[in-house]
């Protein structure tokens, strides 16, 4: 029996053989009789999952109008990548035209002690698609390719230029990828490309000074290799999993059986690949390199720029925070605050912006800076206990109130029920004519008041 069972083909070998194996052996062995499955059976379990994939191509499916921003923790958002004066030099243009957007940003000091340090951070643009291309991006004015070490307390300040590649109306952010930590996002706003998409051109000229369209450039052969690549694999998995899979392989296993599972096939094409695979990624290496003899490799290091001079926290208006409260039912953070104004002019506070939800103290309003979208700005939503100046080497405890109900639409209220309920954000000082501007980073722990 054992030596005839050896030569029945794996095809045949259904569990049912595996049970007389076994009683073969003389073990009792209790199998549930399986069902046998008709044709039809079979036909129903392939259909069913292929027509529920199938009918969720046909749920009218809306367009998103949002990318997840506040699906980041508060204090992430708050307290590592301050983003402020950030501006686009136009929001409606062509396609093929260039836009750039601009801003500064402050990397937190209070950094939260659960995400990792921004020792690799790239920043990016956040588009639905690719409706744009990036042409040049800058950082402190030096222009860079790959990600960068911030410091936290350092200032930035950067500058992105893009190309408009497929028209319509898009939100778009600016943001920080942070390695292990995710996407601290930018202000959002509303771009609108015009004209046609068959326009768009996009060609470089090469170092061997060849004129190349990126649009088209290699397209062919990419889609040859992962073709290829893809097709090797799947026969390769069809092979095995056209054989008895996990139960009576497992069964063959008990029965004594392995040897059964690999055939003499299943080692010269194991062998084939192992050979051939090599010699033809070589082979292929072999013919580009003859054919493009100068190329550079992906540049995969770190670029190093510094951060600048002080921008924020500059030691001209020092701010210590004392307290910080939040008011659950009237939507309000409250800070008092010790302000030392070193500076020689007096100064008044204009504006708390955190995680690009700007506070405007609305006597100050003319200072505003605008950056973002409307939607993200509360005209009046700051307010001081005491609206005279600060006096220049005067020392002011104070209290202020950050009040509006973009907490709760921002989802910044969640902070409360965080285990790092920490505040962080940006506080600017204007002097009496706007003309000078000190800002500072404030931090705080949040105690919440829910009455
Ligand atoms: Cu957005």
């Amino acid at each position: 029996m054992k030596t005839l069972l050896k030569k029945e083909s794996m095809k045949k070998l259904i569990p049912i053989i595996v049970r007389q194996a076994h009683y073969e052996r003389n073990q009792s062995v209790t199998v549930r009789p399986e069902p046998v499955e008709g044709l039809n059976q079979r036909l129903l379990k392939f259909l069913l999952p292929l027509g529920l994939i199938l009918s969720i191509y046909i749920l009218n499916i809306q367009t998103v109008m949002a990318h997840g921003e506040k699906a980041l923790e508060p204090f992430i958002r708050m307290r590592t990548i301050q983003f402020y004066d950030v501006q686009w030099d136009k929001q409606k243009f062509n396609v093929n035209e260039e836009v750039s957007v601009s801003g500064k940003f402050h990397v937190a000091e209070d950094w939260p002690v659960s995400v990792p340090k921004p020792e690799a951070s790239f920043l990016n643009i956040s588009t639905p698609g690719p409706v744009l291309i990036r042409t040049e991006r800058y950082l402190n004015g030096k222009p860079f390719m790959n990600s960068v070490a911030l410091q936290p307390g350092g200032d930035y300040n950067f500058k992105i230029v893009l190309k408009g590649r497929l028209p319509g109306h898009y939100h778009i952010h600016p943001f920080f990828n942070l390695k292990d930590a995710g996407q601290v996002m930018g202000p959002g706003v509303w771009l609108d490309i015009a004209g046609n998409a068959d326009d768009f051109t996009n060609e470089v000229k090469t170092i061997n000074g060849e004129l190349v369209d990126m649009e088209t450039y290699g397209l062919s052969n990419g889609i040859l290799w992962h073709v290829f690549w893809g097709v090797l694999a799947t026969a390769w998995l069809l092979w095995w999993v056209r054989r008895p899979l996990f139960i009576a392989r497992y069964r063959m296993l008990q029965a004594g059986m392995e040897d059964e599972l690999v055939t003499p096939k299943d080692r010269l094409i194991g062998k084939a690949i192992l050979i051939g695979v090599p010699v033809l990624v070589l082979a292929a290496n072999a013919m580009t390199t003859n054919q493009y003899p100068n190329t550079i490799p992906l540049q995969a290091s770190l670029d190093q720029i510094l951060p600048l001079s002080a921008q924020v926290n500059a030691g001209v208006v020092d701010v210590e925070t004392l307290k910080a409260e939040y008011r659950v039912p009237d939507r309000a953070m409250t800070f008092t605050l010790k302000i030392d104004n070193r500076s020689d002019k007096p100064i008044r506070i204009g504006e708390f912006t955190t995680a690009n939800v700007h506070f405007l103290n609305k006597e100050l309003q003319a200072s505003y800076q605008k950056g973002g979208s409307e939607s993200m700005t509360a005209p009046e939503g700051l307010s001081l206990d005491n609206a005279t100046p600060i006096q220049p080497g005067e020392q002011r405890t104070m209290t202020i109130t950050a009040r509006d109900a973009l907490w709760e639409s921002e989802k910044l209220d969640g902070l409360i029920r965080d285990s790092d309920s920490r505040i962080g954000g940006l506080l600017f000082f204007y002097d009496d004519h706007l003309g000078e501007r000190f800002i500072s980073s404030i931090t705080a722990a949040v105690i919440p008041k829910f009455n």
